[in-house]
């Protein structure tokens, strides 16, 4: 039994690629460990965000965690913002990280690219995704494969802070998916599919319509070779897609590429809007039957709850080894 922690920003609708790199492997190691599921919605408004539309946004992605088989008698669920030992332990932390190292993040430098007004947040944000983790003394992150630069920055942190105050924190481990942990866009694929792509068609959200799959699937970009071969460097889009059909149906690629030796690419799309459509749809039917309940503000009061208590104890095991309390 270990101990798990890993968080979605509520920055728009989940995508295919969250629920394949991320989500699913959350369901699975809720069977036999001890988990944490946040909505880090402080993370999300590092970029700006419409208030409605994040309130709306929070509870969409507290529905869709338990709508996707988060059980909440097993997990623990819950709002960032709820449990403020996370800012605490962040602003802890960032006293001990070095500029230099929120320079190199690629994360950073693709968010703030092109922005006229990047905010210090956006800079500081692998601190707090730190703190996130550290907290709940995490021996397991389970990430797409995006994150790894962060969760290296963790580990950093989370060593340093043992070695100058004696020993206070998990340093944990990364695991990623061994398909899907980088989904990329449907129009760009050789860039990540992602719920803040300004086109739209480049992802799948997990609430698109059976039609809106097969469109957006039909319209990926491919090549002109005719081939249901996988080359990511010489063929993104079909290698692409054919992850996705590996991730959705459990066939691996190889098996994939035998099946479709004979079809055209057309034929071939088809079958991953099927599989795209068959995945999402039970999802789908929970997801409309949450949204509206009261189990939900329940299931994330208990869950805030449950975090506060557990972040608590490590929070003052660190202001303790710090000196910042009397
Ligand atoms: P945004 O586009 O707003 O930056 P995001 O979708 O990239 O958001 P999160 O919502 O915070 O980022 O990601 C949640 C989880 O989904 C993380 O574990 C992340 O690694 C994973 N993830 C995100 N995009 C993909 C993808 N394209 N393929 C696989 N995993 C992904
Ligand atoms: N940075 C992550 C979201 C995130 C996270 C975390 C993931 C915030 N805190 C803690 C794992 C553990 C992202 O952008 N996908």
């Amino acid at each position: 039994m270990k101990k798990i922690f890993s968080g979605i920003q509520p920055s728009g609708t989940l995508t295919l690629g969250n629920y394949l790199g991320a989500m699913r492997q959350f369901v699975e190691l809720q069977n036999n460990n001890d988990c944490y599921f946040c909505i880090v919605d402080q993370h999300a408004i590092t970029v700006p965000q419409e208030p409605k539309e994040l309130k709306d946004n929070i509870r969409s992605l507290a529905a869709l965690y338990l709508a996707s088989g988060i059980d909440a008698s097993k997990s623990t669920l819950f709002i960032q913002s709820e449990v403020p030992a996370h800012t605490e332990l962040s602003w802890m932390l960032q006293s001990m990280t070095y500029m230099g190292e929120l320079e190199r993040m690629t994360q950073f430098k693709d968010k703030s690219d092109g922005r006229d007004a990047v905010s210090s947040a956006l800079f500081t944000y692998p601190s707090l995704m730190a703190a996130d983790i550290l907290l709940y003394d995490t021996e397991v992150v389970p990430v797409g494969d995006d994150q790894t630069q962060h969760l290296e920055l963790t580990r950093n942190l989370a060593e340093r802070f043992n070695n100058r105050f004696g020993n206070t924190f998990v340093v944990p481990e990364i695991q990623i998916p061994k398909v899907g942990a980088r989904i990329m866009s449907l129009q760009e694929p050789t860039k990540k599919m992602s719920k803040s792509d300004e086109n739209l068609r480049g992802f799948i959200s997990m609430l698109d319509t059976p039609k809106q799959i097969e469109k957006k699937i039909k319209s990926a970009t491919t090549d002109s070779e005719g081939i249901v071969k996988f080359d990511q460097e010489n063929k993104p889009g079909i290698s692409n897609l054919l992850t996705i059909l590996s991730s959705c149906t459990g066939k691996n690629i190889s098996e994939l590429e035998t099946e479709y030796e004979n079809s055209g690419y057309g034929d071939f799309k088809g079958d991953v809007a099927i599989a795209v459509q068959n995945l999402l749809e039970p999802i789908q039917i929970r997801y409309k039957e949450l949204i509206e309940s009261d189990e939900l503000d329940l299931i994330l009061d208990a869950g805030a709850k449950k975090a506060s208590k557990q972040a608590n104890v490590t929070l003052n095991r660190s202001k303790e080894k710090m000196g910042l309390k009397r």
